[in-house]
């Protein structure tokens, strides 16, 4: 009884380690699928370029103005 609750015990920490610490990369654009808030898209990644006013956050910062809002270059933030 003790010895197969030990295996079951170890197994459980195995698969849980397994998952814990992944650093799987799905589309490859070389963030890890938990820190990329785009998984399936490699031009969405934390360090990418945002494109102002496309509708898409580039950079994983929930804005789609980047950290200059002044999106068209004439001096005035929006
Ligand atoms: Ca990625
Ligand atoms: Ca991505
Ligand atoms: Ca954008
Ligand atoms: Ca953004």
């Amino acid at each position: 009884m003790t010895l197969q609750r030990l295996l079951v015990l170890t197994l459980f920490a195995l698969a849980v380690s397994a998952c814990d610490g992944s650093d799987a990369d799905f589309d490859g654009d070389g963030y890890a699928d938990r820190v990329d808030c785009e998984p399936e898209n490699p031009d969405v990644h934390p360090n990418a370029t945002e494109v102002c006013d496309d509708g898409i956050d580039q950079d994983c910062d929930d804005s789609d103005n980047g950290p200059n809002p002044d999106c068209d270059g004439d001096g005035y933030g929006t």
